[in-house]
């Protein structure tokens, strides 16, 4: 078994700048020798991408703007992309947003906008993304979005957005059962904290990686690179058999009681 991606096109969004998660995603699957491309939310984002891709050596990449919170905008993209590349073998989803005000205090003060939003934008964009890319699979793919631990149990602070993350896992999981006969495989990472443009500004962020460095299995935090090499593992044939699964990246902190 080849478990190179030469010859094989990835879809990679959410790359913000270079702390992105879906930015360690890209090294990986850069490095495994795939091809890329990359949506970001609107075109202010356009150059900050395509500056960072222009380091990767010999990359041929693609990018296309895509507001995942927008139906048409989302099938657009995939119906450009087919036109552009015809076959996609996978996609990774690294999107998530929540206001800020509702990723303080208690959860039960949440506004109905609020919960609706992180939910639109953190759990139903995989599904939406899903719908239109599947069908670009032709020889089979992968699936791969980003959750974490406080989508399976209560983590101060992380509010609404641990709902939208439980909603992301249940959806990825319908996904998985729903794509598998396509060939389609869907899964997901539960990365441990790693200081990003989304985790800027929240407070506390510090103590949180203080904690993983104290208490987790492997007594440190993890990156974007760990997180990358995992997506390569769920996006190449060397998980061919694995689909609806949760790959806790996080040093094992989860097993924690
Ligand atoms: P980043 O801030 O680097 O990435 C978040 C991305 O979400 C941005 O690229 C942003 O795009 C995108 N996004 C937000 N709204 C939209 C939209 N409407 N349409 C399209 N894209 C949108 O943070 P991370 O790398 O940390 O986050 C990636 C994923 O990893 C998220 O799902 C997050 O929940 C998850 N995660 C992060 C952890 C961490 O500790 N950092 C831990 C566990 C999971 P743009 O910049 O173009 O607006
Ligand atoms: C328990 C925690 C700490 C508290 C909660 C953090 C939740 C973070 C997730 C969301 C995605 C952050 C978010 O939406 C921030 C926005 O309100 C403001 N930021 C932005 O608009 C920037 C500019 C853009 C790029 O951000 C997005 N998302 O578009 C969780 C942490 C220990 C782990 C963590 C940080 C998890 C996670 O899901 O990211």
């Amino acid at each position: 078994m080849n478990f190179s991606l030469e010859g094989r096109t990835y879809v990679v969004m959410g790359v913000a700048n270079k702390r992105s998660i879906a930015w360690g995603i890209a090294r990986s699957l850069h490095e495994a020798g795939a091809r890329l491309i990359f949506t970001y939310a609107n075109d202010r984002f356009e150059q900050p991408v395509k500056d960072l891709v222009s380091t990767l050596d010999g990359q041929d990449a693609l990018f296309y703007e895509c507001d995942v919170t927008d139906d048409q905008a989302v099938s657009n993209t995939f119906t450009k992309i087919k036109e552009d590349v015809g076959t996609i073998h996978g996609l990774a989803h690294c999107i998530a947003f929540a206001n800020k005000e509702d990723l303080q205090g208690e959860f039960v003060d949440t506004s109905r906008d609020g919960f609706l939003l992180a939910h639109n934008i953190s759990a139903y964009s995989l599904v939406v993304t899903a719908k239109a890319a599947a069908p670009l699979m032709t020889e089979g793919g992968g699936i791969v979005t980003l959750t974490y631990l406080g989508g399976e149990r209560v983590v101060k602070n992380y509010n609404v957005m641990g709902v939208a993350k439980a909603s992301l896992d249940a959806s990825m999981k319908y996904l998985a059962n729903d794509l598998g006969k396509h060939g389609v495989r869907v899964n997901a990472i539960s990365a441990g904290p790693i200081r990003t443009l989304s985790a800027k500004g929240i407070g506390d962020f510090n103590s949180v990686l203080k904690k993983i460095e104290e208490e987790a299995p492997l007594r440190r935090t993890i990156t974007q690179e760990e997180v990358g090499d995992s997506a390569y593992y769920l996006l190449s044939d060397l998980s061919r058999g694995v689909t609806g699964e949760i790959i806790h990246v996080d040093a094992g902190y989860n097993i924690l009681g």
